[in-house]
């Protein structure tokens, strides 16, 4: 039977915060291979997205998350790729459940290894929706209580 048509997925990535740095890891896909990434997945049919976020970054990092909070969404569509994809991606951020724990690289087929990387000091290719967010000024940490 000829291939059904493609359709947009969603997406729930997640800025997983611990002091200024984000948690990244550098991909293995077809979409965007070899560039830094947040944690995340597809969203399972009848899952929160606060759910979602949660099993992801366990089931890629071993990571337990807290104060999980819904920050923006973003539409990108991936022609130029080996296997073309639309993903509605849903931002969340997060803190680690256990900062002094460290991320595991629990899918290596998927993932070349997690890193925490300080905000001002992002390792190069970021995987291009989140270049896109860097580059016109998204800011994923809290607003700084004065002193
Ligand atoms: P799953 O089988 O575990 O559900 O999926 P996955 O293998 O973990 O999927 P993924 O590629 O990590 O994430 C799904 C899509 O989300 C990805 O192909 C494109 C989109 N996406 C973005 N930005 C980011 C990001 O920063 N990190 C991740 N992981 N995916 C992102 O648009
Ligand atoms: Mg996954
Ligand atoms: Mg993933």
């Amino acid at each position: 039977s000829p291939l059904p048509p493609p359709v947009p997925r969603v997406a729930v990535v997640v800025f997983l915060l611990k002091g200024r740095a984000v948690l990244l890891g550098r991909r293995r896909s077809t979409v965007g291979d070899s560039t830094f990434a947040l944690p995340g997945g597809h969203l399972e049919f009848g899952e929160s997205f606060e759910d979602c976020a949660a099993r992801e970054v366990e089931e890629e990092t071993g990571l337990k998350i807290d104060g999980t909070e819904l920050l923006t969404v973003t539409n990108n569509v991936f022609l130029e790729e080996p296997k073309p994809a639309h993903y509605v991606t849903v931002f969340m951020r997060a803190r680690p459940a256990h900062p002094e724990q460290e991320p595991e690289n629990c899918e290596p087929e998927k993932c070349h290894g997690w890193g925490w990387y300080d905000w001002g000091d992002l390792p190069s290719p970021l995987f291009w929706p989140l270049e896109r967010m860097v580059r016109g000024g998204f800011d994923p940490f809290p607003p700084q209580a004065s002193r």
